[in-house]
């Protein structure tokens, strides 16, 4: 057994829209109304897949889900030209943010030794809760090997589970029992907080995590209001490293304490308010950065562009790499077309711990396949979506044989 974190990365969609469904996504509301591009966004997806193969890391992807989602519209009785909203609920690309399919216990933490997944309901967005059937159907087709992994069933309703974006594990190694942190929000603020207690515990039991290495430690409300509605756009972990805005959680003092008490090692990286405001922080997504550990051992920050575009969000990346704490380089990627939507290069991965040689091959990236991705979305993914156009039946032929040509160069007929 090899394991390695593997970066399973969504595809984006070939009905990537901006509809601006998700209330307390400041991103995504902003933008609402704008024209899209899929095939930028596809591009700029597939580019940072293969600058992280580039870097030596292990990469797999997710495919785009089946949009539009005729059969949600036909169980609401919507039809596309009275029910706007629910119509553009059934075209959004949202699955491509693979952060929210699953949260992922890796096998060294779980008692019987085998990596658990349970799909994410994500019952607090319309638009999100249709999707984790097809997750379900992707995720038990890529790690169908049952004597390394498990797949749960969703946490049922009302218990809003938002998966890995709300999930963060400190280890020596990842092959190495880690210290798996749920974080969760608290109803009553301006937005919803879309991540509830019960449903981490709920996950942790399922995954036979042990009591004395999983925390739960509540967000701070300040941070949900300020538009974090996932813990992942304030802090992320990997390796002995967290990495975190000073305001992400609600008591960060006895959260420290707490993480110290069950991980000693842990080497914290907190970037005080004077630094980067909460604001930068949302509006640059320094955050929802990719955490990762090298092939030479150091440790990487894959972050948004918008990063090294703002002058507070920069200098405090020159003043880390500068100092010897422990991330080392910076790695800036253009995912502009997510962004806009409230995706950064974190939402877009589900990082998944297993040896690739137990993975379904067709789930992983290489070189090759990587250019053969690159032809099909350049041929059939649509080059702009106006939100006016959502419900137009050329459109959607056109977004269906798009999604169908990719199963088919990808010999993944069993998603179709
Ligand atoms: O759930 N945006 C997503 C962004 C998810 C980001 N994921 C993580 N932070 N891990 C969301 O809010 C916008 C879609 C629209 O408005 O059409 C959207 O769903």
């Amino acid at each position: 057994m090899r394991l390695t974190e593997i970066n399973f990365d969504g595809i984006v969609g070939p009905s990537h829209n901006y509809a601006g469904l998700s209330l307390g996504n400041l991103a995504a509301t902003a933008h609402s109304g704008d024209v899209s591009h899929p095939r930028a966004a596809a591009l700029q997806g597939l580019a940072k897949m293969r600058h992280n193969l580039a870097l030596g890391l292990a990469q797999g992807f997710l495919l785009p889900l089946p949009r539009p989602n005729g059969e949600y519209l036909a169980r609401l009785g919507a039809e596309p030209a009275t029910a706007r909203g629910l119509t553009a609920a059934a075209w959004s690309a949202s699955a491509m943010w693979t952060a929210n399919a699953a949260t992922v216990s890796p096998a060294p933490d779980t008692a019987d030794q085998r990596c658990h997944l349970t799909p994410a309901n994500l019952v607090t967005m319309p638009h999100r809760a249709q999707e984790w059937p097809d997750t379900a159907r992707q995720l038990a087709l890529a790690f169908a090997d049952p004597a390394h992994f498990i797949l749960h069933p969703p946490i049922p309703p009302s218990f809003g589970d938002e998966g890995a974006a709300n999930h963060m594990r400190l280890c020596d190694g990842h092959a190495q029992a880690g210290v798996e942190i749920f974080v969760y929000g608290r109803a009553g603020g301006p937005f919803p907080a879309r991540q509830h207690e019960q449903a981490s515990r709920a996950v942790a039991r399922l995954h036979g995590l042990d009591p004395r290495r999983t925390l739960f430690i509540e967000q701070n409300p300040a941070a949900i209001a300020a538009g974090a509605f996932h813990n992942d756009v304030v802090a992320v972990a990997n390796a002995r490293v967290l990495f975190t805005h000073a305001e992400a959680f609600a008591e960060p003092d006895r959260a420290y304490l707490a993480i110290r008490e069950a991980f000693p090692q842990l080497e914290l990286v907190e970037v005080p308010s004077s630094a980067v405001s909460l604001a930068e922080a949302v509006r640059t997504y320094l955050f929802n950065a990719q955490l990762v550990t090298l092939p030479d051992g150091e440790t990487g920050l894959i972050v948004p562009m918008e990063c090294i575009e703002s002058a507070a969000v920069s200098a405090w990346l020159a003043r880390m790499t500068d100092g010897n704490g422990p991330i080392r380089r910076v790695l800036p990627v253009d995912v502009r077309q997510s962004m806009a939507n409230g995706g950064g290069p974190a939402c877009l991965r589900l990082r998944v711990v297993a040896d690739p040689a137990v993975v379904d091959p067709r789930f992983l990236l290489n070189e090759a396949k990587a250019a053969l991705i690159e032809g099909v979305i350049a041929r059939t993914w649509p080059e702009q979506i106006d939100p006016a156009d959502i419900g137009n039946e050329t459109l959607a032929a056109d977004v269906i044989a798009a999604r169908y040509a990719l199963l088919d160069a990808l010999d993944l007929h069993e998603l179709g």
